[in-house]
């Protein structure tokens, strides 16, 4: 069911403040910036190697990551598994009773079909199914 980790997102209060630090400092390759208005996010997108980072700063306070930052400030936000068939995935975690915060799939960064669990149901760690627009999960 699951492929691989796709990416881990990062809450930032600044993509440009933060952007330095992977981009320079570490050496990650900088593919761009996206706004994700279903998540009312801006997402930065880093790679090194098949592993990617995205770095996530709120562009309402309405937005989940607005909540998050002013809670816990900058850190870890989630971890993005890559699928094949998210439907199919998301209707065998619903039947196994994992709780869902999205039931059905929708469009996130690069136009792939997204899906969250609730972290309460995930051992505290928010997570994402992620069905890559361009069948590469
Ligand atoms: N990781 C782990 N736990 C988290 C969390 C996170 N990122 N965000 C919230 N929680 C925990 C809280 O600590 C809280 O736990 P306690 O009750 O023990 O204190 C609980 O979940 C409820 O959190 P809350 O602060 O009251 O916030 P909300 O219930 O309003 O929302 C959540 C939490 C996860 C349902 C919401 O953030 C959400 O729907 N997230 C999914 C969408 C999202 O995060 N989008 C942004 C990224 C988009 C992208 O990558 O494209």
């Amino acid at each position: 069911m699951l492929t691989k980790i796709n990416h881990l997102g990062v809450a930032v209060t600044s993509i440009e403040e933060a952007l330095p630090f992977y981009r320079d400092t570490l050496g990650m390759k900088f593919s761009g910036i996206e706004e994700v208005p279903s998540q009312l996010v801006k997402v930065a997108f880093l790679s090194i190697g098949e592993s990617k980072i995205e770095l996530l700063e709120p562009t309402s306070t309405e937005s989940p990551v607005a909540k998050f930052l002013e809670k816990n400030g900058p850190g870890v936000h989630h971890v993005a598994y890559g699928v094949k068939d998210i439907d199919a995935t998301i209707a065998r975690l619903i039947a196994g009773g994992t709780r869902m915060i999205d039931t059905s799939a929708r469009t996130g960064a690069h136009g792939a079909r997204i899906a969250f669990l609730h972290p309460k149901s995930s051992n505290g760690v928010l997570t994402e199914l992620c069905e890559a627009h361009d069948g590469s999960h």
